[in-house]
This record gives structure tokens, sequence and C-alpha cells, in this order.
């Protein structure tokens, strides 16, 4: 398992927002296993508007992207209005999605400005809990600015209370940085992967650019210099800037700690590093080179590196450009072209606003409980323990234990130790409950996904996955059924610590995890639904 010593800030929540400009502080020399220690785990953090500047508060607290706890309450959609692109990333098939924020997986259908505003008032009006429009390619947004400024501009009107979102990869950012705040697009994504020119040539075979196309390491140093201008500019302005990267084994990894230093000195507001998703059947580079992603070890290494950088975000779920619903949960099959002209559109601003409202109180009631819990919990921990390891926690919602095994698509993991437990990421897996019966077959994939883990904390779990776990070494523990996950991780903690004294258990290392490749959809709880 993952050794770092310290304490990291998984991920940002509420509470844990900085403001924009703040100064760069120089990481630590040792790099990989370094951690900033600035601020508490995300276990305990008290948080809301008191804790930030009113207008940043206003620009997160709905968003599922840059707010971890949103993301549990509130949905994006995207809107595939951008089919082109201007460079070429070596993990990029044009005939795919943008891996860059999508899994690789046709995008279904590619929308005019006027179909996709369509499409978001048709959403807006079923799922009123849609705060955010992004529109994420499946190319590049500002490579096709005609159809993306119109579809903004429209959108402006007809649904004056969505937030509008955009990704690019940066290369034409400063050309449209002026037309971005025009429309009044509070969030940008750009996704940076180097900030090294002979990192990049690696990684971008060319762009096209000023009419012509350029290649190697001219092509990647134009695009970083044009990255970090936009960076700029968007800081300047006070637009809140997320940074992407994507985490390339052996072409990136020790780099991205740079890559964070740089943009945080920028004004990034959220660094977002990402495993590559690379297999040959998507046709790019470097899935027919054999080029792999990270296992999960790497990836939490890395960003575990950067921690104490540029705020990191964890809950990325590598969404399709044509995405709809909640993160983890792909809707757009209920709103295809064809849905969309059999509904009975009406768009209610009151009644949106109305039914945010109570998402709002319930979602402070949540955070307010789950604050009692920890509170009856603290000052219980041994200072000095300084054990760290995983649990793996099958959950429906409302942050709580409270998911059978069988029916888990994702688990979230946590670390944990005795005096916090934190959220580092999410695992997904298939499947194991077929409708009644239990797929063995899938339980060693399930296995590998959280194998770095000591435990999995679930509501229930059958006998015969609670074997195959145990035999692999992950304690099954179905003791915390409803309890808030980060209380369940502390309790569960303290007993493992006192089993080990009392010599009941012999306490030892994991081993690594492996990342599933591919996002999660709604397809995906059949197995064959994903690459
Ligand atoms: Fe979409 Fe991206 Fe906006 Fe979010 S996604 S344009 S910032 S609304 Fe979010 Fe999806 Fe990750 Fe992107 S989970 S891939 S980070
Ligand atoms: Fe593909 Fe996106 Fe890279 Fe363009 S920026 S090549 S669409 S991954």
């Amino acid at each position: 398992m993952d050794a770092s010593p310290l304490a990291t800030k998984a991920y940002i929540g509420i509470g844990q927002i900085k403001p924009l400009g703040i100064p760069v502080l120089p990481a630590a020399a040792s790099g990989c296993g370094t951690t900033g220690g600035e601020g508490k785990a995300s276990c305990g953090s008290s948080g809301g508007p008191d804790d930030m500047p009113a207008e940043i508060w206003e620009k997160v607290k709905n968003h599922p992207c840059y707010s971890e706890e949103a993301h549990h309450h509130y949905a994006r959609m995207h809107v595939a209005v951008a089919p082109a692109c201007n460079i070429q990333c070596n993990y990029c098939n044009r005939k795919y999605d943008c891996s860059n924020e999508s899994r690789p997986g046709v995008v279904s259908q590619k929308l005019t400005p006027d179909q996709a505003v369509r499409k978001v008032v048709a959403v807006a009006s079923e799922i009123p809990q849609m705060t955010v429009l992004g529109i994420a390619g499946p190319g590049d947004a500002l490579a096709n600015p005609a159809k993306t400024f119109e579809t903004f501009r429209r959108l402006q009107e007809e649904a004056p209370d969505i937030k509008l979102c955009l990704s690019t990869n940066g290369l034409a950012l400063p050309d449209y940085v002026d037309e971005i705040a025009r429309y009044n697009v509070d969030h940008v994504t750009i996704t940076i992967n180097m900030v090294d020119a002979a990192v990049g040539e690696k990684i971008y075979p060319w762009i096209f650019w000023n009419h012509r196309r350029i290649v190697g390491r001219e092509a990647a140093q134009i695009l970083t210099d044009r990255q970090l201008l936009g960076l700029e500019m968007l800081t300047a302005r006070g637009i809140l800037t997320k940074i992407n990267s994507v985490l390339i084994p052996g072409v990136n990894d020790e780099h991205l700690i740079e890559v964070n230093r740089a943009v945080k000195s920028r004004g990034a507001f959220l660094h977002n590093i990402m495993p590559l998703i690379s297999e040959a059947e998507h046709g790019t580079v470097f899935g027919l080179t054999g080029q792999r992603g990270p296992s999960a070890q790497e990836l939490k290494a890395v960003q575990d590196a950067c921690a104490g950088g540029a705020n990191l975000m964890r809950h990325c779920r590598q969404c399709r450009a044509d995405a709809v619903g909640l993160l983890g949960e792909d809707r757009s099959e209920e709103f295809t072209l064809d849905k969309i002209a059999a509904m009975d559109i009406h768009y209610d601003l009151d009644k949106r606003q109305a039914y945010q409202a109570r998402v709002e109180i319930e979602r402070q009631a949540q955070h307010a409980a789950k604050q009692r819990a920890l509170d009856a919990q603290a000052g219980l921990a041994d200072a000095d323990d300084d054990m760290k390891l995983l649990v793996a926690v099958a959950t429906q919602g409302g942050g709580r234990v409270n998911e059978h095994f069988g029916h888990v698509t994702e688990f979230q993991i946590y670390e944990v130790s005795a005096a916090a437990a934190s959220f580092v990421g999410h695992r997904r897996v298939d499947l194991y409950c077929q409708g009644g019966f239990g797929e063995d077959e899938q339980l060693p994939s399930i296995v590998q996904a959280i194998n770095d883990c000591h435990a999995v904390l679930v509501a229930k779990i059958g006998a015969c996955p609670r074997d195959e776990l145990a035999a692999a070494g992950i304690e099954p523990v179905d003791a915390y059924v409803g309890e808030f996950i980060e209380r369940a991780a502390l309790s569960w903690f303290a007993d493992y610590r006192g089993r080990i004294a009392s010599g009941a258990v012999v306490h030892g290392p994991r081993g690594d995890a492996a990342i599933r490749q591919g996002a999660f959809t709604a397809a995906a709880t059949n197995a064959d639904a994903v690459a």
C-alpha cells in the first residue's frame, strides 16, 4: 500500500477553498511521497460560506466537479457541439470521445447549437438538480468557437441559472478569453499534461496553429506557452480554472509535480490528475504501442506528491462528452433527440430553485449530522499512532455505508488513520450481483480493483465473496450498516488496531490495485458495455 507518511487534503470540500492568486510555496524537494500538510484532512472539516470569499462560494457550491461534496447532490451535463480538434494527443483517436474528459466511446449524437440548447432545457426541466452545462468535446471546445459560443449565448438567455463550463486543450485559449468572460463562463478546464516541450513531444505529435501543422518539440513548446498564457489571462479575470492532467507512466508521472507547481503559481483553482485510459482497441497511438495506464498506487503516489500545491480533485469520473446526470451516472440515453422531440418541455425556474433549496437543506443536514458523529469520536485517537491504510466503501449515497457488496459498480476509497478518514478516490468494478445470483467470475477483477485496501465496508455481503475477499487478505466488514463513512472507517480502524495489539490479527502491507479502464456509464452495469 501507499506509504505516504502524512495526512493529505484529498479533495476540495466545503471550507477548503482558497482565494485565487495565492503565492506559490516551493514544494519539498523530496518529490513523490512528500506532502504539503497545509490543512486538516477532509474528515472533521467544517465548512460553509463563511470560510471563503462569498463570490467563490457562489461559484463552487453547486458545481459537482469543483466541490467533492456537491457532486453527491448536483448534476452536470455535456453537449457534444465541438467535434473538431486543433491538436493531436497520442491518447486520442478522433473516432472516439476526447479522452481528456470522457471515456473512449463514440459520442452518440453530435449536436448543433439549436439541438444543444433544446437538450439542455429538456434536461433542466427533468433533472432540477442539474446545475452545470459543460462543453467538453468530443473535440476541443475552442477549436469550434462559433458553435461553442452560440450555445453559451443562447443558454444565457434561455436558462440563466445554469452555470457554464468549458474544457479545452488550451491552444486557442488566449484568443477567446474575452469571449469566455463575455458569456459569463464561470469555470474553465485546461488539459495540461506537461510544461516542458521535451516531455510534450512524447504526448503530442502535432498541433495546427496559425494555419499550419507544426510537429515535434516546436509544437509542444507552442502548446505549453499558450496553455500557461491562457491560464494567466483567466486568473486575471477571476475565472475559476481547473487543470486536468493525464498521468502517463514513464512519460509525465514525476513531471506532473512540476506541472502542479506551475499551474498553482498561475492561480489554478483545482488540479485533477487522471489515469491514462489506453487499450489497443481504442486505436490510439498509446494503445497501439502498448503504453499502459497507471496502477492505483502510481496514481495516488503522484496525487499525494502534489498535495500542498494546487488543490486536488480526486472524484473525477472521466465522463463522456455527452454525459448527463450525477458524476458516475450517465442518463444521456434518456435524452436522445428523438426522445426530446416527444417531450413536453417546460422550463420552470421557480420550480428548479425550490427543488435546489430542498437539496441544500438536505445537504446541510447531512453535513451537520456527520459533523456531530465525528465530534463524538474526537479525542479517542492515539496521537502516537501513525499507521495509515486504505478501506473500500460500498455506498449508494448520503455519505453512509449503505450498499450491498453485490450491487456496487463503484467503491469509494478512504485513507484512514487513528485520527482521520479522508476520501482519496473511487474504483469502478463490474456488478457482482446479476439479478439474484452472484457472478463469481467477476470476483477476481473486483478483488484486483481494491487490492490495496485492508477492508471493505458494506451493508451486506454473501458467503462466497466474503470468503474470496478474506482469502485475498481484504476484511469484509458489515458491522457499520447505515453509519457515516468516516465514522465507520475510524471505528473499524480502532477495532483493527485493538486486534493487532491482542494478536488476533497480524498486520501486513497490501499490494497494488488495478484501475479499471473506461468510465462508468449506466450501461456499465453490464460487464460487456465498456471496453
Ligand atoms: Fe464537464 Fe469538465 Fe465542466 Fe465538469 S466534467 S466540462 S468541469 S462540468 Fe468533471 Fe467529468 Fe472529470 Fe471533467 S467529472 S471529466 S472533471
Ligand atoms: Fe483528442 Fe481532446 Fe487531445 Fe483533441 S484535445 S486530440 S479531442 S484528447
